[in-house]
């Protein structure tokens, strides 16, 4: 798998910064937001580098496949498939995108209010 050294989220999914980890599979992993925003807010990343959806969308090798699976697999595990719950990629800095390896969001557990800020 490609990796960034420096990138905090290459070292997660390489295990050598601990993370509440929730799912993995052979190409993504999924573990707890350390500042949630939400009764449920777990993080999906792909285990390749890429620095946001776009870059991921645009590689076309099944990854961005991979961690919408794998984000409604953590929503069907933490109970909030039925009620509903929300799929967020910020993308940019300008969004709101401070870690620079793409995850998604999977945030839910309350209701959810629209717009976003
Ligand atoms: P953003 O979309 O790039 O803004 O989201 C980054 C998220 O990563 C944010 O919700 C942080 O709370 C979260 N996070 C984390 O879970 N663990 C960390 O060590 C760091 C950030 I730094």
């Amino acid at each position: 798998m490609r990796r960034v050294t420096d990138c905090l989220f290459c070292k997660i999914v390489a295990k050598e910064i601990p993370a509440d980890i929730v799912l993995e599979t052979d190409r993504a992993l999924a573990f707890r937001d350390i500042n949630p925003q939400a009764p449920t807010h777990v993080l999906v990343v792909p285990k390749e580098h890429f620095r946001d959806a776009a870059a991921m969308a645009q590689a076309d090798d099944g990854w961005a496949d991979e961690v919408l699976k794998a984000g409604h697999a953590v929503a069907e595990q933490e109970g909030i498939a039925e009620s509903g719950y929300r799929f967020v990629f910020n993308t940019g800095a300008a969004a709101g995108q401070a870690v620079f390896h793409v995850h998604l969001h999977v945030l839910g557990g309350r209701d959810l209010t629209w717009p976003p800020g």
